[in-house]
């Protein structure tokens, strides 16, 4: 069966040329080399923990984690988080890149030791946060292997579910079934390993809420509520009883439902607290009552 390539007449070239008007998602910010654009500098607040980031599901892990820290009573979790607008480029600052040559949210500083440390990566970020409070990473070793096994899953997984299946499905400038198909069935693969893991377990690595449903929610939980994507349906998510219910019970958490609205620029105003400085920015700084109120 021959196919036609997409557009027809395309053949790879013999050496690979950047072609910075591909028309898709994201264009304008995609380039094939890394490093910073400008000097800026990253803001610092008050607290010992300074994070740059945006309410895309990789960073809603983290601000998931630090409210979760705060609500569990750990007090010390206070953070500043600081937004980065990265349709705007803000990634490539030379301070964002000085904490992260990749340049990707989110990022950590943390103030708290003799000196800052830089973490980037949301999987060694939750790793950083839940070692140094000694929360939501058990102890007994069979229990942590399985929390870092999970949280690994989701660093490995989640790339096909943003960058593969979100991408084609929802992003790309044309619909092109041959990437669609591959990528639906590399998710519902994953959705359903998932959901034989919940089957058995309250959570994903067992009976304590842990990093890994920190990590793996605000995509795969996300995606089953229809949050990201408009897809549920498209992947029949109501078929994975065990996930959904996972999914719902971990949505219901006051501070899931705090961290999902921090760095958040996109939606109902009362959901969006662009910058977050203090636990009562949830109250006074929403969009809803800063705007009307300047
Ligand atoms: N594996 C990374 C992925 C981070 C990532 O892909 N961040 C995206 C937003 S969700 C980003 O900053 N994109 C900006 C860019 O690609 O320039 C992590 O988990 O921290």
């Amino acid at each position: 069966m021959s196919i036609p390539n997409q557009p027809a007449d395309y053949t790879p070239p013999k050496v690979w040329k950047w072609n910075s008007e591909n028309g898709g998602e994201f264009a304008n910010i995609n380039r094939p080399v890394s490093g910073a654009l400008n000097d800026n500098q990253l803001p610092v607040g008050k607290h010992s923990f300074q994070l740059y980031s945006l309410a895309t599901p990789n960073g809603v892990k983290i601000t998931t984690m630090f409210e979760e820290l705060l609500a569990a009573g750990y007090a010390e979790a206070e953070y500043d988080a600081h937004l980065i607008k990265i349709l705007e480029g803000e990634q490539f600052s030379q301070g964002f890149v000085d904490v992260n040559p990749n340049s990707k949210i989110p990022i950590l500083v943390d103030h708290s030791g003799d000196k800052p440390i830089h973490i980037f990566e949301s999987g060694s970020i939750l790793l950083h946060l839940a070692e140094k409070f000694g929360a939501f990473l058990p102890k007994a070793p069979a229990e942590r292997a399985q929390t870092i096994n999970w949280l690994f899953w989701q660093m490995g997984s989640a790339p096909y579910l943003g960058g593969g299946f979100g991408h084609f499905y929802a992003y790309a400038p044309m619909k092109i079934e041959y990437c669609i198909d591959r990528f639906t069935m590399e998710i519902k693969r994953q959705l359903d390993v998932l959901d034989k893991q919940l089957a058995n377990n309250e959570y994903v690595a067992g009976d304590e809420f842990t990093i890994a449903d920190m990590a793996i929610w605000p995509w795969y939980g996300a995606l089953v509520l229809n949050q990201v994507y408009s897809a549920a349906e498209f992947l029949d998510a109501d078929s994975y009883q065990n996930l959904m219910r996972w999914a719902k019970q971990i949505d219901q958490r006051p501070a899931v439902q705090r961290g999902k609205k921090v760095n958040k620029t996109w939606g109902e105003a009362h959901e969006q607290l662009l910058e977050r400085h203090d636990a009562s920015d949830f109250e006074l700084r929403t969009q809803d009552k800063l705007v009307g109120a300047e």
